[in-house]
């Protein structure tokens, strides 16, 4: 039988991070073991019984059968089969960070909620942010709505904002939830698509739900293809109640604005990215954080009385509407910082259990039928996904104020109540008793009303804010929104289904409808679809709902791709680099190989890409170090065509040198120099170049490019 001959002490910790010499030593038979030595972790089971080989089941004989006493194969095999827990119905593919909230001013006034009373006071947060019907496997960039779920560590108990990058929803009640979700998702019989709207069943819905078609314009704008979770924005989406110490009520919006500005790809390179790096906005996070480089957001509010909400022109409890910030400012109240990447995705992403009910004391729901709905749902879906009831005892979901209560046993109990009273009142003067005065009161709202189920009239106008967010886009966004539009409609195979959205489109804006139709190859127009309540044509625009509007002014945060080859003028690349990072920005290098380049004064340059595996879609810019005896061979090479072919495309920043003209020449780009397209260094330098680079995108060549052709 195996022996080892060295083992460390008993019961030591396997969780340490250092990295431990290990030796292979052979057993009597011959065979190969790595083992514990000096200080190394000795190997046990889950019942801290030392393990002695870990490579060989116990069998009979070198090649007999495996014996039921290896009870440390049917341990270690029976906790594999059980790795997986079901994952989310919706939002599955999340990526989360913890970090902390901090207050700017008091809001005493609006507020008795704890997190807000005192300037400066921080509050731990984790943040998850999502897709919402791709599986759990599915690629970043899928055109979706994404997740913006934050929890906070009160003093008085966890408060969750369960938001999304969008600041209305697809439906008003949220008994349509699980139908909208059903059609969304890959259809029932073949299983696909996966991670996809552009299909039938999801267009059916849509379609036939008028409600939905403001959330159709954000959903078919670039906001549901962002260039990294630090670029968006988040909202709370309903409206929600602030309550003060005299019972005071105040309606409220919430807002996450991220302190980068707003980014988009293109839809083009979205398709691209995906294939290249699935994982993109995961690692954009984790290189931001570990590098040092804290995606931070503003929470910003909007505040109202009921007299406001009475003379506003939708009903503030309709999810499919906003308030424009035109019309109602929002205030800033603090900030939130991403800081730490979990120790253990699953222990901490996977297993956190959002729920829209927990909120602290001075916040409060409103009567947005959405928000209630949800208030029933996620606590179904934590005992569903988590396996029981203590899923609070999980440390990322444990409040990290103080708290006790009666609740005991259940599966997986780790903590129940201690002593002899397990209940109150109690005569034993034992356990946590509840107090009027600083337990949290419900606002106490008057209700009143009849018994039935119905729509209010308030919520029948389904194409006015629709519109209004339309006109409120700059031309290359309602280009994409087009685009979108005939992207989706060209994947549905019902005809009628597509006509029926058309004539949605028709209520909204006509050259929207006839770009749409035309583009689709429609013989004639249909009629526009019935609606409840004729489209309002008075809604001013809001820049605000612009993402190039709340662009970026500069290029920190952001990344350059720098091509170079053997030769490079290392100098120059020196001074690239140099503006980069001056700039809070960061770069990469490829090559044509992953081993480096020999620069032009003989020294060795490092890359992270060869061309293969880092084309320009994973870049906000691109410049194009060379050398003129490189060209030869890099002409030649199809990806380094594409890696400046596309960077034109999708209408970025193009920076080189005059050896890589030939470059240029031959990705087709050389007769349509630009003024994105910028020689090196050029008149005003490289710091010239970088803050050329903080537009981010030259959309007046997008009508040139196949991309703005709607
Ligand atoms: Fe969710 N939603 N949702 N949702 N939602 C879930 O809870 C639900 C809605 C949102 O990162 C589920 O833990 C209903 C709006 C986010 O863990 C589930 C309705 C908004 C996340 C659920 C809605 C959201 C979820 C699935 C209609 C934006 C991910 C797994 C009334 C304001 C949280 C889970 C995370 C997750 C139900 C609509 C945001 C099933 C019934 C509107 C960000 O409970």
């Amino acid at each position: 039988m195996a022996k080892t001959s060295t083992r460390g002490p008993a019961g030591s910790k396997t969780t340490t991070s250092k990295i431990h010499d290990q030796t292979m030593q052979r057993g009597e038979g011959g065979e190969l073991h790595q083992i514990a030595d000096g200080d190394v972790p000795l190997l046990t089971t889950a019942q801290g019984g030392p393990v002695s080989d870990d490579q060989n089941s116990l069998r009979v004989g070198p090649r007999g059968p495996l014996v039921m006493d290896d009870f440390h194969f049917r341990e270690k095999i029976f906790h594999f089969d059980h790795e997986r827990i079901p994952e989310r119905v919706v939002h599955a593919r999340g990526y989360g960070a913890h970090g902390y909230f901090e207050t700017y001013e008091s809001l005493a006034a609006y507020t008795k909620a704890d997190l807000f009373q005192r300037p400066g006071e921080r509050t731990e947060a984790f943040v998850r942010f999502s897709t919402v019907a791709g599986n759990k496997g599915s690629a970043d960039l899928a055109r979706d709505v994404r997740g913006f779920a934050v929890k906070l560590y009160t003093q008085e108990g966890n408060w969750d904002l369960v938001g999304n990058n969008i600041p209305v929803f697809f439906i008003q009640d949220a008994i349509k939830f699980p139908d909208l979700i059903h059609a969304a998702k890959q259809e029932p019989d073949r299983a696909f698509p996966q991670a996809q709207t552009a299909h039938d069943t999801f267009w059916d819905f849509i379609s036939l739900t008028p409600e939905s078609m403001n959330m159709v314009m954000w959903i078919m704008s670039d906001r549901t293809i962002p260039r990294s979770f630090r670029f968006m924005e988040g909202f709370g989406v309903h409206t929600f109640r602030f309550v003060n110490a005299k019972d005071e009520s105040t309606f409220v919006k919430f807002h996450w604005k991220p302190k980068l500005g707003l980014q988009s790809v293109a839809w083009n390179e979205a398709v691209k990215i995906n294939g290249a790096d699935p994982d993109f906005h995961r690692r954009d996070l984790w290189q931001s954080i570990q590098s040092g480089n804290f995606p931070e957001w503003e929470l910003q509010v909007q505040l109202f009385d009921q007299e406001f909400a009475d003379s506003f022109d939708f009903d503030v409890l309709d999810p499919t509407k906003i308030i424009p910030e035109e019309i109602l400012p929002p205030v800033a109240i603090g900030r939130l910082v991403l800081d730490r990447m979990p120790d253990n995705f699953f222990a901490e992403t996977e297993q956190v259990a959002f729920m829209t009910q927990n909120v602290p004391p001075g916040i409060d729901f409103s009567n947005d039928p959405l928000l209630q709905g949800r208030n029933f749902s996620y606590l179904d879906t934590q005992l569903k996904r988590l396996g029981g009831p203590n899923f609070t005892h999980l440390p990322i979901n444990a409040p990290k104020c103080p708290f006790a209560t009666f609740q005991q046993d259940g599966h997986m109990a780790m903590r129940n109540p201690v002593g002899r009273a397990n209940y109150q009142p109690n005569s034993f003067g034992e356990g946590p008793r509840e107090s009027p005065t600083r337990g949290y009161s419900h606002f106490p709202a008057e209700e009143q009303g009849t018994k039935a189920r119905l729509r209010p009239e308030s919520f029948a106008d389904h194409y006015s804010q629709a519109r209004q967010f339309y006109i409120s886009q700059t031309p290359p966004e309602q280009r994409h929104i087009a685009a979108a539009l005939t992207f989706e409609l060209s994947k549905v195979e019902t005809a009628v289904i597509r006509e029926r959205m058309v004539s949605h489109l028709l209520n909204i804006d006509e050259t929207l409808a006839n770009t749409v139709a035309q583009k689709l190859g429609f013989q004639s127009m249909p009629k526009a679809a019935d609606a409840a309540m004729p489209t309002r044509q008075d809604l001013e625009p809001s820049p605000s709902l612009s993402i190039v509007e709340r662009g970026p002014k500069r290029f920190e945060g952001r990344k350059l791709g720098i091509l170079i080859t053997d030769g490079v003028d290392a100098k120059l690349l020196k001074n690239l680099t140099a503006a980069i990072t001056k700039e809070k920005a960061v770069f990469e290098l490829i090559a044509p190989k992953v081993g480096g380049v020999k620069a032009a004064d003989g020294s060795w340059i490092g890359v992270q890409h060869m061309i293969d595996g880092g084309p320009s879609v994973l870049f906000d810019a691109i410049a194009l170090l060379t050398s003129a005896e490189a060209m030869d061979d890099l002409v030649k090479e199809a990806t380094a065509r594409d890696f400046v072919a596309d960077a034109f495309q999708h209408c970025k920043f193009i920076g080189y040198d005059q050896s890589a003209m030939p470059l240029l020449e031959k990705a087709g780009v050389a007769e349509a120099l630009d003024e994105g397209i910028i020689p090196l260094p050029g008149d005003e330098g490289m710091d010239g170049f970088v803050s050329s680079l903080g537009k981010l995108r030259v959309w007046g060549r997008e009508p040139s490019v196949k991309l703005g052709k709607a």
